[in-house]
């Protein structure tokens, strides 16, 4: 029998052989692992927490925020404020950037999340999950730190030093990735701890499964409904294979599957509303990600670029996004270059 790896062990192997991780990057990582157990119990919970439907606000996107995402956003605040290694953290669910409070100490790094991503599936029991990326403050002169605001959020993606996410479904997972390749943990709930399941995860660079929101066929580009539609005639069309399709309304969960079994994934611009680039946040949805698709061997582009080198202007700014499969990913983007 295989020892089990916890993810403390991992971390702390990773950090002595491969120096990808600072002793304040592990225990960044570490604290948020402890964070997104206790979510993952409250989400278990369900009604039997009372933790089900809205509660009654809206976020900074004008979302109605269930329960849940207020629960899951103080959870991780709360977890992370004391430690020493933040000088602030960015949520979907706050306006502005948080700084730690005086009370603590400051560190270096800085901690953004979709605390629980695909809410919309709360009440109906289908997997959610907790989305993470954790960049590094800038300083211009080491010799002054100066403090803290917004624009140090402001980084392109490939800057990132840990991406990740936790999914809440029939197990509890966690998938991160410290720019050495993308590692899975399986939440040991008898042990209380993270257990590793799978390491040096692979996307295969082919698939034959997309996963697209199809009601909004109507709304998108030619270059998104070209590659569909190529989809769609199957082994008769000009792709000369059939193709399957998912969508669960939840990017960590869609995300998950490409990342055990490849796929392609679209949340693409579209007519409704022209002056958006997409739906979904770069900071603390696309770009995390995008890391992990790209170490896994996938790519990450909103069509015309490589979403990680995307300079972003604003911190809750959205992007349109096509990862997965490298090879679907490069049809995809190929098409909109001939637009
Ligand atoms: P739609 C969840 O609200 C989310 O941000 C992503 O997790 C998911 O992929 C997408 O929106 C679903 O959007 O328009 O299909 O409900």
């Amino acid at each position: 029998m295989t020892s089990k790896i916890s993810l403390t062990r991992y971390l702390v192997e990773q950090q002595r052989a491969e120096g990808h991780i600072p002793s304040e990057l592990r225990l960044l990582l570490e604290v948020v692992a402890r964070a997104c157990k206790s979510i993952s119990q409250a989400v278990n919970k369900g009604a039997l927490g009372g933790v089900l439907g809205t509660a009654g606000s809206e976020n900074v996107q004008g979302e109605v925020q269930k329960k849940l995402d207020i629960i899951a956003n103080e959870v991780l605040i709360e977890a992370n404020e004391w430690g020493g290694h933040l000088a602030a953290m960015a949520s979907e669910e706050m306006d502005e950037i948080l700084p730690i409070p005086n009370r603590y100490p400051a560190g270096e790094y800085l901690l953004l999340f979709d605390p629980l991503d695909g809410s919309s599936n709360i009440d109906v029991n289908v997997s959610i999950g907790t989305i993470f990326s954790v960049l590094k403050k800038q300083n211009d002169d080491p010799t002054k730190i100066d403090p803290v605001s917004t624009k140090d959020f402001l980084q392109p993606g490939r800057q990132q030093v840990a991406a990740g996410y936790c999914v809440y479904g029939p197990q509890t997972t966690l998938v991160l990735t410290v720019g050495d390749g993308v590692a899975m943990f399986t939440l040991d709930r008898e042990q209380g701890s993270f257990v590793l399941t799978q390491e040096n995860v692979t996307i295969p660079a082919d698939t034959q499964e997309f996963a697209i929101n199809m009601s909004n066929m109507r709304h998108w580009d030619e270059p998104v409904k070209r590659y569909i539609d190529e989809c769609l005639e199957g082994a008769q069309g000009p792709r000369g294979k059939n193709f399957n399709m998912r969508w669960i309304a939840s990017m960590v969960a869609d995300v998950h599957r490409i990342l055990t079994r490849g796929g392609v994934f679209l949340y693409p611009w579209d007519k409704r509303e022209p002056n958006k680039p997409g739906k979904l946040r770069l900071m603390y949805e696309a770009n995390p990600m995008s890391w992990l698709i790209e170490q896994a061997g996938g790519a990450a582009t909103n069509g015309t670029q490589r979403i990680m080198d995307i300079a972003p202007t604003q911190l809750h700014q959205r992007v349109s996004v096509i990862l997965g499969s490298k090879n679907e990913v490069e049809r995809v983007t190929a098409y909109h270059a001939k637009v």
